[in-house]
C-alpha cells in the first residue's frame, strides 16, 4: 500500500495543475482556423493555421496543420489531422497494415460537416442522418510536438464500450473514466492500464451503434467526463476513422476490415487447456496430464511457462528438471493421444558473451540501443537482458533463426510469447556499464523498480510535460526506457505500444513459414489495433478471487471490440491461493470462453481442475456443454476472421435496443443462440438472470422461459451452470468427446429452438480445422416449425450426418407464460442419416 501511494503523489506532482479535476472555462489554446478548402476524389482538403498566440501548454504548438477528410465508403470517414511539415511519428502500413480500400458500404451513412468556430476554431461533426455522433465544435483541437488534444461531445449517460485494456465494468463510466493506453507490465489493476493499447470505442445512442479509432501508437489518456470524449495524446498525429453501424456487429466488421481480421483458429484450439508457473520438473507435467485424464476431464493443450528454461533464458532446456529428451517424450505421449504441448518464450535475450542468441543478435544487429549506440540492457527472468529491436533490417532474420533452432529441439504445437510490453524490471539501462559476469539479484519484489539514474530529468521524453495516467513513477518504468533508440532513430517513447505487436507480428511469420498452410496457435500478451491478425489472447495475470471472476467477462468482451475474439481470463485465478468453491464456479465460466485454460502462478496452491471432486464434477459438466457446441463455437470463429463478429458478446449487442442490458456483464452470449448465466458471488446458489424478450430453452432439460424483459432467478445448485438457447436457432451439437478431433468426428444432433413465430435458422461451418486455404461447407438450415431444410456451398467432403434433429418450441405457447415442465413442446426425430454433402428437407411431423 505504501508503494503505491508513494507512486500516486509522484504522479499527481507531474500531472500538471490544468486538468486536475476542472475543465477550465476559457480553453488557454486558441485552436485552429481553416483555409479554403479543395476537393479530393473522395473527400477534400485543407490547411489549419494556429489561431491565436500559441498556448504550449505541455510542448510546442505546431503552426501549420493540413486537413485531409475521406469519405471511404459511406459508413466510414477518415479525419486526419496531421502537421504540414510531416515531423510528428505516423505509425507505418509495414507495422500495422491499415486496409485503405475498405469497400464495405451497406450500414448507415455518414456524412461530415465543419466550420470555424468563433472561439475555438475549426471544428468537425460526424453526422449520422441529422444526429451528430461525433462533435467537436467550440471545443479547439491543441497540436503540439509532444501533446494533441481532441475532444468531442456526448450525450448525457453516453453508453460507451472498450478502449484499453484493462479490467473494468463493461459500459464505461461516462461521468468518470480515464483509459490510459500505455502497454505496461502490470496485473490486472481495475481500471488501470496494462498490456495492451486499442484506442478504438463504440457508442450505443438509442439502440443504434457507432465507432470511433484513433490510429495513433503514443501513450495516451481517453477521458469521459462533463459529456465529453477527450483525447490527450502523447505525440504523433490525429488520424480519426469513424464507422457508421448500425448494430454492433456493423461497427466491428467496419473496423478490423480496417486493422485486419482476427486470424483463423486451428479447431483444436477450441479444447480445454492447462498450465501453471511453477512446475518443478517434466515428470510432474506428466503426473498432471495423467491425472487429467484419469478424472476424466478432457485435456486439449498442456502448457509449460518458463520452467523449462537453463535459468529462465529463452530457447533453452533445464537438464536437471526439464532435459530436453525427456520434454520431447512427453510431446511424443502427449500426441500419441491426440493431445498437444506449448511452451512460453520472452522477447528477452540475457546478455551474456558464452550464449548464442545473445552473441548472434550482437553479431547481427538486432539489439535495441542507447542514445550512443552501445546496447540497451535492461533486466528480466534471466537477469541482465538486451531486447530484440523489431525495428532491424536484421531482426526478423535474426529472430526466425533463433525460433528455427529452438524448434529443432522440440516441434511445439503452440506458442506463447510474454513479457513483450517489453517488460523489464529496472527502469532504464541498468546493465549498462555493468560487468558480463554479475548475475543481478531479481528485483522482482520492488516496485516502484530500481532506477539507474535520477527521477527528475529535464528530458520531456522521459518524463513528458502532460502525464498520462500511467500509475508508476515514470512511464519509462516497468518497460524499455521511452529514450531507447530504435534501429530507424526513433526512440521507443513512439513505439512503446507496438512493441508487443510486432513480436507478435514477427514470431507469426516465422510460424507460417515453419509450417506452410497450416494454422499456428501463438498467444499474445502486449497487443495494439491489428494484433488480432497474429495473436490470441488471455487477459493476463489475475487473481483467485470473486471479483476478478466477474471481470474476466467484461474483460473478454473488450477483446471481441479490438478484433482478439479468442480470449479468455486464467481459470480459478492467478495469484494468491484459489478455493475449492471459487475454482468449482469459475470453470462453469471458464469452460464458456473462446480460450479455455486453467494458469496458476508460482507460489499458489495447486488448482488443476482434478485437485477437488467438486470441482472437477464441475469441469466435467461444464466442458461436456462446451464440447457439444466444438462446431458451434468454430463455425463463429470462421465468420470472425470473415467479417470480425465476437464470438463472445455482450446482451446489448444482441439487444442493442434494450436498455436493461446495457451494462450487463454478469451474463453473456456465445454467437446470438446461446446465452450464459453463471454464479459469480460467493456461496450463491441462485442467478438473478436476465432475460431478454424472447422464448428461450434450458440447455439440459429443454424447459422453455418466455423472457419478458425482466430478472428470473434461475436455480445454480455447486455444479450447475445455466445455459439457455435463443429461439429462433438451429444450434449443431455433437457427442462431447475427450478430444476436439473425436468429438468433431461425431454426428450431429441439431437442435431446432423455434421462436415465437414458430422459425429457426441456424449455420455449420466446416472445413479440415488445421490449414488456411483449405476448402469449406458453409450450410444453412431453417425451419417453419413443420419443415428442416438444409442448404448452402458445399465444397468440403465431410462424411458426417445429421443423425438427431430435436425441435423445441412446436406449439404456439409464447402467449403463455413461463415453463414447459413435461416438455409437451418438443420433439425428437431419431435415427436420422442426413448427409451434410447436399441438400435436404425433411418434414417434422
Ligand atoms: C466537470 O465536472 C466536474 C465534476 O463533475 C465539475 O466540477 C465541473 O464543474 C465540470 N466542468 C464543466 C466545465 O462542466
Ligand atoms: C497425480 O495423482 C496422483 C494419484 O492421485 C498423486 O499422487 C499425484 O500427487 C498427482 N500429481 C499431480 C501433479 O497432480
Ligand atoms: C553466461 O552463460 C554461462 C553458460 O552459458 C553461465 O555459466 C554464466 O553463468 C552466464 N552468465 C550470467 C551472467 O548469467
Ligand atoms: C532543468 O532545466 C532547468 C532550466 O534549464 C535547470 O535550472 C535545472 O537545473 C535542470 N534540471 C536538471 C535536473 O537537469
Ligand atoms: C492461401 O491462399 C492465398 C490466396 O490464394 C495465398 O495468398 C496465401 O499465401 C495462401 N496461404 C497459405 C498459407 O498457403
Ligand atoms: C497458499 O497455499 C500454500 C500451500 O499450498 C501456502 O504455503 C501459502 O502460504 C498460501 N498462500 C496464501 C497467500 O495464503
Ligand atoms: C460464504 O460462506 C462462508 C461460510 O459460511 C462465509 O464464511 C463467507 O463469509 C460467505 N461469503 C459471503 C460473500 O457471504
Ligand atoms: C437484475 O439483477 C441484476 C443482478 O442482481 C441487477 O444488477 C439488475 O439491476 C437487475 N435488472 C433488472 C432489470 O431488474
Ligand atoms: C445462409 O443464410 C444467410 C442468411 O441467413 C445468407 O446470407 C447466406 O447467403 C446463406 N448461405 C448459403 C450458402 O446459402
Ligand atoms: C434407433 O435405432 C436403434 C438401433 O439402431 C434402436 O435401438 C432405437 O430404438 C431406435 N430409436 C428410435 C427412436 O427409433
Ligand atoms: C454417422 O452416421 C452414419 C450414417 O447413419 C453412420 O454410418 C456412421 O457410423 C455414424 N458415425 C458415427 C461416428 O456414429
Ligand atoms: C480487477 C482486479 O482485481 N485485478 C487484480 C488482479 O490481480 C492483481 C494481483 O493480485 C491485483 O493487483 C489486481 O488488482
Amino acid at each position: 500500500m505504501k508503494v503505491l501511494a508513494i507512486s500516486l503523489m509522484a504522479v499527481s506532482s507531474v500531472w500538471a495543475s490544468y486538468y486536475q479535476d476542472t475543465y477550465p472555462a476559457v480553453h488557454p489554446c486558441p485552436g485552429y482556423n481553416m483555409g479554403s478548402v479543395s476537393d479530393l476524389p473522395n473527400g477534400f482538403t485543407a490547411a489549419l493555421t494556429l489561431a491565436g498566440k500559441p498556448c504550449n501548454i505541455y510542448g510546442n504548438d505546431i503552426n501549420d496543420l493540413v486537413l485531409t477528410v475521406t469519405v471511404e465508403t459511406n459508413n466510414k470517414v477518415n479525419v486526419l489531422i496531421e502537421d504540414k511539415d510531416k515531423k510528428q511519428y505516423q505509425i507505418p502500413q509495414e507495422i500495422v497494415t491499415v486496409n485503405k480500400n475498405s469497400k464495405l458500404n451497406s450500414f448507415d451513412s455518414l456524412k461530415i460537416t465543419y466550420a470555424n468556430h468563433p472561439t475555438a476554431g475549426f471544428g468537425f461533426k460526424i453526422m449520422r442522418g441529422d444526429e451528430a455522433i461525433f462533435d467537436t465544435m467550440g471545443k479547439p483541437i491543441v497540436f503540439e510536438d509532444q501533446y494533441l488534444e481532441l475532444t468531442s461531445v456526448l450525450p448525457k449517460n453516453a453508453n460507451i464500450y472498450g478502449m484499453g485494456e484493462s479490467p473494468d465494468d463493461l459500459r464505461r463510466d461516462p461521468d468518470d473514466t480515464i483509459k490510459t493506453l500505455w502497454a505496461r507490465d502490470a496485473a490486472n489493476p481495475f481500471k488501470e492500464n496494462t498490456y495492451g493499447a486499442h484506442s478504438v470505442y463504440m457508442e450505443n445512442r438509442a439502440g443504434k451503434f457507432h465507432g470511433a479509432y484513433l490510429h495513433n501508437s503514443h501513450g495516451m489518456d481517453i477521458v469521459l467526463r462533463n459529456q465529453t470524449i477527450q483525447y490527450r495524446v502523447l505525440g504523433g498525429v490525429l488520424d480519426m476513422h469513424f464507422f457508421g453501424g448500425p448494430s454492433a456487429y456493423d461497427v466491428i466488421n467496419s473496423y478490423t476490415d480496417f486493422v485486419g481480421r482476427p486470424l483463423p483458429i486451428p479447431a483444436a484450439v477450441l479444447g480445454f487447456q492447462n498450465c501453471r508457473y511453477g512446475y518443478k520438473s517434466i515428470d510432474e507435467v506428466d503426473q498432471v496430464i495423467a491425472n487429467y485424464s484419469a478424472a476424466g476431464i478432457p485435456l486439449e493443450y498442456m502448457w509449460i511457462d518458463i520452467d523449462y528454461m537453463d535459468r529462465t533464458r529463452d530457447f533453452t532446456f533445464d537438464p536437471v528438471n526439464f532435459p530436453i529428451e525427456k520434454v520431447q517424450n512427453t510431446l511424443k505421449n502427449l500426441h500419441a493421444k491426440k493431445q498437444k504441448m506449448v511452451m512460453m518464450v520472452d522477447p528477452a535475450i540475457q546478455r551474456n558473451s558464452t550464449y548464442g542468441p545473445y552473441v548472434r543478435g550482437v553479431e547481427m544487429d538486432a539489439f535495441v540501443k542507447n542514445a550512443d549506440g552501445s546496447i540497451y540492457v535492461g533486466q528480466v527472468w534471466p537477469g541482465y537482458t538486451a531486447f530484440p529491436d523489431w525495428f532491424a533490417p536484421n531482426a526478423e532474420a535474426y529472430w526466425h533463426n533463433e525460433m528455427d533452432l529452438f524448434y529443432k529441439q522440440i516441434d511445439l504445437d503452440g506458442l506463447w510469447i510474454d513479457m513483450n510490453e517489453a517488460a523489464s524490471f529496472c527502469t532504464g539501462s541498468c546493465g549498462t556499464g555493468i560487468s558480463d559476469d554479475v548475475v543481478p539479484k531479481f528485483p522482482w519484489t520492488i516496485d516502484p523498480p530500481p532506477k539507474h539514474r535520477p527521477i527528475s530529468t529535464n528530458n520531456t521524453f522521459l518524463v513528458p510535460k502532460y502525464a498520462i495516467h500511467n500509475p508508476q513513477d515514470e512511464i519509462s518504468d516497468k518497460g524499455l526506457e521511452t529514450i531507447a533508440v530504435h534501429a530507424n532513430g526513433v526512440i521507443d517513447y513512439h513505439v512503446h505500444n507496438l512493441y508487443g505487436h510486432m513480436m507478435a507480428r514477427n514470431t507469426r511469420k516465422f510460424l507460417d513459414n515453419l509450417r506452410p498452410n497450416v494454422r499456428p496457435f501463438l498467444l499474445g500478451r502486449s497487443t495494439f489495433a491489428g494484433s488480432g491478425s497474429y495473436v490470441s489472447h488471455w487477459n493476463g495475470d489475475n487473481n483467485s478471487d470473486w471479483k476478478n471472476l466477474h471481470v474476466s467477462i467484461s474483460s473478454m468482451l473488450d477483446f471481441g471490440i479490438f478484433g482478439i475474439p479468442f480470449v479468455g481470463s486464467d481459470i480459478c485465478g492467478f495469484f494468491s491461493n484459489t478455493t475449492e468453491q471459487l475454482c468449482t464456479r469459475w470453470i462453469e465460466v471458464g469452460a464458456f470462453y473462446p480460450f479455455s485454460r486453467v494458469h496458476n502462478a508460482k507460489d499458489s496452491s495447486p488448482q488443476e481442475l482434478y485437485r477437488w471432486e467438486n470441482v472437477a464434477e464441475s469441469a466435467r459438466r461444464a466442458l461436456k456443454v462446451r464440447y457439444a457446441l466444438l462446431s458451434y463455437y468454430y463455425t463463429l470463429h470462421s465468420f470472425s476472421s470473415v467479417n470480425g463478429a465476437p464470438v463472445a458478446r455482450p446482451l446489448i449487442f444482441e439487444f442493442p435496443a434494450d436498455t436493461n442490458v446495457l451494462d450487463n456483464y454478469h451474463q453473456f452470449m456465445i454467437g446470438e443462440a446461446i446465452l450464459i448465466s453463471p454464479v459469480i458471488y460467493e456461496n450463491a446458489t441462485t442467478v438473478d438472470a436476465y432475460i431478454p424478450e424472447e422464448v428461450w430453452y434450458d440447455w439440459y432439460d429443454h424447459s422453455s422461459i418466455v423472457g419478458e424483459g425482466k430478472n428470473v432467478t434461475l436455480n445454480a445448485p455447486l455444479h450447475h451452470v445455466n445455459v439457455h438457447i435463443k429461439g429462433g436457432n438451429v444450434v449443431p451439437t455433437q457427442e462431447p468427446k475427450m478430444s476436439v478431433e473425436d468429438t468433431l468426428a461425431g454426428n450431429y444432433t441439431l437442435i431446432v429452438a423455434l421462436d415465437c413465430e414458430d422459425k429457426a435458422k441456424g449455420t455449420l461451418y466446416l472445413d479440415d480445422g488445421v490449414t488456411y486455404n483449405t476448402t469449406h461447407s458453409i450450410i444453412n438450415f431453417t425451419s417453419d416449425g413443420k419443415t428442416l431444410a438444409a442448404s448452402g456451398s458445399y465444397n468440403y467432403g465431410d462424411c458426417n450426418y445429421v443423425s438427431k434433429v430435436i425441435v423445441l418450441g412446436l406449439n404456439d405457447f409464447c402467449d403463455n407464460v413461463y415453463s414447459d415442465p413435461d416438455n409437451s413442446n418438443k420433439l425428437v426425430i431419431d435415427n436420422l442419416s442426413l448427409p451434410l454433402d447436399g441438400p435436404w428437407t425433411i418434414n417434422l411431423f
